[in-house]
């Protein structure tokens, strides 16, 4: 139950991670051996759901490497479900209202801060580990500590929001998806744009004022570099799939050389 990612980041350090679309445990595996804090399993753009889900967080845990989810939609379900099956977190795309969140808030968060639905399930040892057989409310607050929720910053509506969706309670954090994002603003991929980073800087200055996390995508380690020092706390460096090739590609690349 214990959040590794979430502890690192309380003391000041950044997490890593990528977005997980290889679909098999073992890439789980091969990632949880290369250093990085988190992975991302994408329901939302990957073909994935629960079942399969549930699998690549047994290997997640195995390796020590946390398992996010972003879920494909903002159904109770799908937060109901990802979170019974053991994501350390949940990362919700395409967020426009406060009303929405507070939503998400109520399915993803047990009771006082929410209304998430119990039943011993998965990531409670079915109620059978220590923490899960202990009083509820010992295990809610525990639970309610542990689970991130985490709505994404893509949509212009959500820009529009965001300082009022940083403020809810039950919000870990914000992740910025910069595609989306950038073509939301009228500018594809823009990423040095000023009307966009300067809507970074809206989005970070209130992730901050309001102490909550700040991540983004990003599929440049130089860009990645740069997020850190201006006071990011997470990165989700690229996808497993182009990590991949690329690092095949230059393999390639030298023993022809
Ligand atoms: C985006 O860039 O839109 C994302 O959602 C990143 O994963
Ligand atoms: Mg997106």
């Amino acid at each position: 139950m214990k959040n590794e990612m979430k502890r690192k980041m309380e003391r000041g350090l950044p997490v890593i991670g990528t977005f997980f679309e290889l679909g098999d445990a073992t890439a789980v595996e091969c990632i949880g051996l290369s250093g990085m804090d988190f992975l991302v399993i994408d329901t939302e753009h990957g073909p994935f759901d629960v079942e399969s889900a549930m699998n690549f967080i047994r290997a997640a845990e195995l390796r020590g490497i946390e398992p996010l989810v972003r879920i494909k939609d903002q159904t109770r379900s799908s937060v109901l479900k990802m979170l019974d099956v053991g994501a350390k977190g949940l990362i919700i795309p395409n967020i426009e209202t406060v009303e929405q969140v507070k939503k998400l808030v109520e399915y993803g968060k047990y009771y006082p801060v929410g209304r998430r639905g119990f039943a011993p399930t998965r990531c409670g040892g079915y109620g059978f580990v220590e923490h899960a057989a202990a009083d509820i409310n010992d295990y809610f607050e525990m639970s309610n500590n542990e689970t991130m929720i985490i709505p994404q910053c893509e949509t212009k509506e959500c820009l529009d929001n965001i300082e009022e969706i940083v403020s809810i309670e039950g919000v870990d954090g914000i992740f910025i998806g910069p595609y989306d994002l950038s073509i939301a603003l009228g500018i594809p991929a823009q990423f040095s744009n000023p009307v966009f980073t300067e809507s970074i800087d809206r989005i970070l200055n209130a992730c901050k004022a309001a102490g909550k996390f700040i991540f983004i995508f990003s599929g440049s380690v130089e860009a990645a570099r740069g997020y850190i020092k201006d006071g990011f706390n997470g990165i989700a460096y690229s996808l497993d799939t182009n990590i991949l090739v690329s690092a095949l590609r230059d393999c390639v690349k030298q023993i022809k050389a």
